[in-house]
């Protein structure tokens, strides 16, 4: 098992990713959020696990179903509820919305709408970070869906050719949208397309936070060390639809279930309670921690500012040229 302090550390982030969720699925009933809302449920550990075992300052660029690499990367979670709310104090200032969450100053890129879109950016970072001598590695997080696409290909061979320091990281929860993994997708492996780019590729479980730790701390040792990228894939799930229309005629109840029974959260506890390493009322604590900071977060984006009408045009050019104040017709 993992020291004390890093065991309750993974359990307080996945609790509080799954608590921040729950809360979402409530705004979006209540209409307060509006858009595409694309929820994590049952994926937490290998946001946790995985961006847990990078530094601080390395670069993160992901895709729309972003919440949870956000709380893992310890994003503000007022600021995030906030942004879904649309409100000026959100972290994109309420124009991006749930696939859109960024900070800049946690070296988080963002949520990217357009599937497998945003590899080549990790690969331009990582670049950047090669070229300047730094020692920076940039990772790159997409589902399944993303790995039959231009990008995911051009990415993983630019990264290869010029030995970069990215982490490919797919979370292949078995379905892109509606159709499952087997009907789009040549082999079931994900990780095995790393041989085609002669790099190494893993897969590990994705319901198992020490894992995901686990074999992303080996990757960013590889990549460290200058050997090139690496293609990891995690085994994972996701409990809820593929976002909040979706009737699931895809995939059984019964499958459901039993992927539910791998629950990372509960499954965690039940590890570390059994090995002696928290008690279980500590768990309860740090669950009614993950709850209160959920609720503060609705409360601070329920009662903050919408953007000002005249700030309309702000932020879609980096340097604005001519009109930038909003004219009513
Ligand atoms: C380039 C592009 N094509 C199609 C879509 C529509 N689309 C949105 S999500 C999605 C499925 C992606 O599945 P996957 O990459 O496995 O990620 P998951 O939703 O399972 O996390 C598709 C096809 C899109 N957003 N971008």
């Amino acid at each position: 098992m993992v020291d004390k302090q890093l065991a309750l550390e993974w359990y307080r982030k996945m609790a509080l990713i799954r608590r921040f969720e729950e809360k979402c699925a409530e705004g979006y009933a209540y209409a307060k959020i509006g858009g595409f809302l694309h929820l994590y449920i049952g994926q937490e550990a290998v946001a946790v696990g995985a961006i847990g075992a990078l530094n601080d300052d390395d670069d993160i660029v992901t895709h729309y179903r972003d919440h949870g690499h956000a709380i893992a990367r310890g994003l503000d979670t007022n600021a995030l509820m906030a942004e879904l709310y649309g409100k000026a104090t959100g972290c994109s200032k309420g124009r991006g919305g749930s696939m859109h969450f960024a900070d800049a100053s946690k070296h988080f890129w963002g949520g990217y709408a357009l599937v497998g879109a945003h590899l080549p950016l990790a690969v331009g970072l990582a670049m950047a970070s090669q070229y300047k001598g730094e020692n920076r590695l940039a990772m790159a997080i997409f589902g399944d869906g993303s790995t039959n696409n231009g990008g995911f290909h051009e990415s993983l061979n630019m990264a290869a050719v010029f030995k970069l320091p990215v982490i490919f990281l797919i979370e292949n929860n078995l379905y892109s949208m509606g159709v499952a993994l087997h009907r789009d997708s040549s082999i079931s492996d994900l990780y095995k397309r790393a041989a085609s780019y002669g790099i190494h590729g893993e897969a590990f479980d994705g319901m198992d936070v020490q894992a995901a730790y686990e074999a992303t701390k080996r990757a960013v040792e590889h990549v460290r060390a200058g050997n090139g990228p690496v293609l990891l894939e995690a085994k994972t799930y996701r409990f809820r639809g593929h976002s909040m229309a979706d009737p699931e005629m895809y995939r059984s109840k019964e499958e459901v279930e039993f992927w539910k029974q791998k629950d990372p959260i509960t499954t965690w506890k039940a590890r570390c309670v059994e090995a002696g390493i928290a008690t279980a009322a500590e768990f309860d604590e740090m669950e009614a921690a993950a709850n209160r900071e959920a609720e503060e977060s609705v409360k601070f984006a329920d009662e903050s500012p919408e953007p000002e009408l005249s700030t309309l045009c702000d932020y879609i050019y980096a340097n604005p040229i001519g009109q930038t104040e909003y004219q009513p017709v």
